[in-house]
């Protein structure tokens, strides 16, 4: 393993007292970096994963014009805090170590801590509040100006045929393990592409979108009140309902995406109304009419688009996202399809409470 020491102390001046893995990510390496002395600050420092974001010159770019934007857009509001990316001292925000590895640190948010499972509906009150808050402070950045850094993210017509691309290869010779799944989601997406091909019009416009909106991207204070939106990474072109619908995902569902026991599955309403109270209090603003009018659709579309990236990632023998065991994939492909399915049965609902927002 690499000496993480060596790798620190490309960026800071500092003696270090602990480095060890942070957060639950599923992509990049995450460790948290403490300083000797008291009342130090404390760092994030990361290995990105550059088989996926493989142009980092541009990921590091995308994220200081992002955090600029949002820095000049803030005419004192002290609402919530930007975790931003500390220059190596060769002046980048990334450092290449010899053994072909590339590095970046961020400032650590003091007294900041993360949930995987949202427990009462002001944490998701709060969770809304804060990634509205983002995405109004980036409602009027040229989004043509930002590099699409993973290219089709959350396409999905892209993210289908990538799956029956798998299907037809069958790489791992898993597809026997899980027809009823690939059924499931092939015979599932007729409103999806419906509302897809609405994307970029007047109505649906491509806005700056986060993109990766779980609920563990949101830093809360001790006292659960929201601090801080962090992990920029796929800040990209995008609409309104990535991040709304992949929000809800995590932030009202009851259980985390790799539960096992598919009966504690499903979307929890209360926690849904307050989230986009939340969240709607910041952007309603900024939304046209048929923007929110599609909103109910986005935690299905959303849920769907992990599901199926699991799934094709599990046909493909899991070379994409972390894995604990070979069926991790296959699991979280299933979690998803059991909250599809309790969003679908809940429809109605979920219009009712977003009609009254
Ligand atoms: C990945 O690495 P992490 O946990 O931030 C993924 C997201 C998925 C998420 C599923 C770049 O995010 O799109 O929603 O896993 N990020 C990338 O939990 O693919
Ligand atoms: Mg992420």
């Amino acid at each position: 393993m690499q000496d993480l020491n060596q790798i620190i102390n490309q960026f800071i001046d500092a003696k270090v007292r602990l480095i060890e893995p942070f957060g639950s990510g599923h992509i990049n390496d995450t460790y948290r970096v403490f300083i000797n002395g008291e009342n130090t600050p404390s760092y994030v420092l990361q290995r990105i994963n550059t088989s996926i974001f493989k142009d980092v010159e541009a990921l590091c770019a995308n994220i200081r014009k992002v955090t600029g934007h949002i820095e000049q857009n803030l005419n004192g509001d002290k609402s919530y805090k930007l975790m931003k990316p500390v220059a190596s001292k060769s002046g980048n925000d990334w450092f290449a170590s010899a053994d072909g590895q590339t590095w970046r640190v961020f400032n650590y948010i003091q007294d900041s801590t993360s949930i995987d499972l949202v427990c009462f509906p002001n944490q998701a009150k709060e969770a809304g509040k804060a990634y509205g808050w983002f995405l109004g402070k980036l409602n009027d950045f040229p989004h043509h100006e930002l590099v699409p850094i993973i290219p089709d993210f959350h396409n999905l017509n892209f993210r289908l045929s990538q799956l029956k691309h798998e299907i037809n290869f069958n790489p791992a010779n898993r597809l026997k393990d899980c027809s009823a799944d690939v059924d499931f989601y092939l015979t599932r997406s007729q409103d999806l592409l419906e509302f897809y091909g609405k994307i970029g019009s007047s109505e649906i416009p491509v806005r700056v979108t986060h993109n990766d909106t779980k609920v563990n991207n949101v830093l809360f204070s001790p006292e659960w009140k929201a601090i801080s939106v962090i992990d920029l990474d796929t800040v990209m072109p995008g609409v309104v309902h990535f991040d709304f619908g992949d929000s809800i995902r995590t932030i009202a569902a009851t259980a985390a995406e790799d539960e096992l026991d598919l009966s504690k599955v499903g979307i929890n309403l209360e926690l849904f109304k307050s989230f986009s109270e939340g969240f709607l209090s910041q952007m309603k603003p900024f939304l046209t009419l048929e923007e929110k009018g599609a909103l109910y659709l986005a935690p299905k579309l959303m849920t769907y688009i992990m599901g199926i990236r699991f799934l094709a990632d599990y046909l493909r023998g899991d070379t994409y996202y972390k894995v604990k065991h070979p069926l991790h994939n296959i699991q979280r492909a299933r979690n998803q399809m059991a909250l599809i399915v309790d969003l679908e049965r809940k429809t109605d609902k979920i219009k009712q409470i977003l009609d009254k927002l």
